[in-house]
């Protein structure tokens, strides 16, 4: 049984994010942030209409989640932290000590039990004042982030040694685009997208440089982003729709990563040829697609310490220039597969092959890097005996060790997203991410270890996958 064995010293961890958990919306001085915004005043937007007002009350509960973790036996939670619960206008005039407060207890809460925090930086709660001069569109918001960052590591970075920057920029950049109901749904497609990871981009990179100028040599710490990268697999293995899937990987996966990663930064070569000549054709004299200087290109290359990967799905593609949303500009067009099971929430397919190969690619393209699995995960409509959510990290997970232990990827952490049942962004209340099931009518927002909680302690216990949940049936 050692093929479900885990390598030595490979780590194990769960994830939420501030907005999704914390509620306290507006208590103790904390500033509105873009997702207050939204839910207050356009409900239409969110499928039950629902806010993150209360969301878990984890500003209130966080001892608890603690002890959640600690039954789990994780070796790190990875959280985020509200930027307008630290800086209420989102610059740094203000510093709301309230709000260093509760991350002070947080972390300690979790050092003390013997848990590594792994701290994102921004998971999509814009501080409103930010979204009033333009949001992420805007390329100054480079140096409010890095103002943000400073606060943030010379407050607790004392203790905090694993960071990510920005989570999945791509799904910012559909609150620009698509019509998700994600924040600031401001929609202006074809455009903003563009905009917005370009600032996004170079703000991790100022926030990386940041810390290794003035930190990183007393601090010790690792910077890096959490990019969402699903596969895409084309529908037919021929050369053209071979070449079509790699241009939208390139596109969808590379528009984040090769800026970074690959050895000449920049974006894809494939995607500016691309772009480039379809916005000739459709008449623009310059690429929708913003460029790079010199100086930034190299600004951007090389600025981190791993590499963050969000991973739930697989995306299959043909070509077509009819494609949805931000599969338009990539020149595919997405289908579903009916024999893959699907999770509650629509675009999550359960293709668990999808994930060793998007990790194989990620090593030939950007050279092996270090690899934490900042997410993955399967919703659901919060079953306590979630045997389907079981089935699916079995098979994830079975996937990741043939990907590290036959194939050679440098993958060193696992993430489960979620700790607990959330906010789920557009979907409210109505899909389910958790390990722990939340009662979301009891004011005291019960929470409940799932049968997929008991799965992820044994095997953090023993360190691989544990045999007597392979025989599991499922409808998958
Ligand atoms: C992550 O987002 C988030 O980091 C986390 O907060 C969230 O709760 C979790 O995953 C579960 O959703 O047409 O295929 O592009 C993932 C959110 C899901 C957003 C897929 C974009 C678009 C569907 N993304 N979605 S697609």
């Amino acid at each position: 049984m050692s093929a479900l064995k885990f390598p030595d010293g490979f780590l194990f961890g769960v994830a939420t994010s501030s907005y999704q958990i914390e509620g306290a919306w507006k208590e103790d001085s904390k500033g509105e942030s873009i997702w207050d915004r939204l839910t207050h005043d356009r409900p239409e937007v969110i499928k039950d209409k629902s806010t993150g007002d209360v969301a878990c009350n984890s500003y209130r509960l966080y001892e608890e989640d603690v002890r959640m973790l600690k039954d789990l036996g994780v070796h790190f939670y990875r959280f985020s932290i509200s930027w307008p619960r630290i800086l209420p206008t989102g610059h740094d005039n203000v510093v709301n000590q309230a709000g260093i407060d509760y991350y002070n207890n947080l972390i300690n809460e979790l050092i003390a039990n013997g848990i590594q925090p792994v701290v994102t930086m921004y998971h999509w709660d814009l501080p409103q004042p930010l979204q009033d001069l333009g949001g992420w569109t805007n390329p100054v918001l480079a140096n409010y982030f890095e103002d943000y960052a400073r606060v943030l590591y010379a407050n607790f970075g004392d203790r905090v040694k694993w960071w990510n920057t920005i989570n999945e920029p791509k799904s910012i950049a559909i609150g620009y685009s698509v019509p998700f109901g994600f924040a600031p749904h401001i929609l202006t497609p074809g455009h903003g997208q563009y905009l917005v990871i370009h600032t996004i981009l170079l703000s991790h990179a100022r926030a990386y440089r940041l810390y290794e100028r003035e930190f990183k040599a007393t601090q010790g710490g690792k910077v890096s982003i959490a990019a969402s990268c699903q596969w895409i697999e084309p529908t037919t293995d021929s050369e053209e729709e071979e070449e079509a899937a790699e241009r939208a990987r390139q596109m969808h996966v590379g528009w984040v990563l090769h800026p970074i990663f690959s050895a000449t930064g920049d974006y894809p070569p494939v995607m500016k040829e691309w772009l480039g000549k379809k916005c000739k054709e459709e008449g623009y004299s310059r690429s929708r697609l913003p460029s790079f200087t010199k100086e930034e290109i190299e600004l951007v290359r090389g600025t981190w310490d791993y590499l963050g990967i969000n991973h739930y799905t697989t995306i299959f593609t043909y070509q077509s220039d009819k494609g949805e949303f931000i599969f338009t500009d990539m020149g595919v067009a997405r289908i579903r597969h009916d024999k893959y099971a699907m999770a509650a929430s629509g675009w999550l397919q359960v293709v668990p092959w999808g994930f060793r190969k998007l990790l194989n690619w990620i090593a030939k393209e950007y050279n092996n890097p270090p690899v934490l699995i900042t997410e993955n995960g399967f919703s659901d409509h919060g079953e306590i005996d979630d045997t389907n959510r079981v089935d699916y990290y079995i098979k994830y997970l079975c996937e990741l060790l043939k990907a590290v232990k036959e194939d050679g990827c440098n993958v060193f952490g696992y993430t489960v997203w979620s700790l607990m049942d959330n906010f789920e962004w557009g979907a409210g209340y109505t899909e389910r991410f958790g390990l722990f099931h939340v009662d979301f009518n009891d004011p005291d927002r019960k929470r409940t270890a799932k049968k997929s909680a008991e799965f992820f302690s044994k095997l953090i216990k023993s360190d691989a996958i544990p045999v007597e949940y392979l025989a599991v049936e499922t409808s998958h």
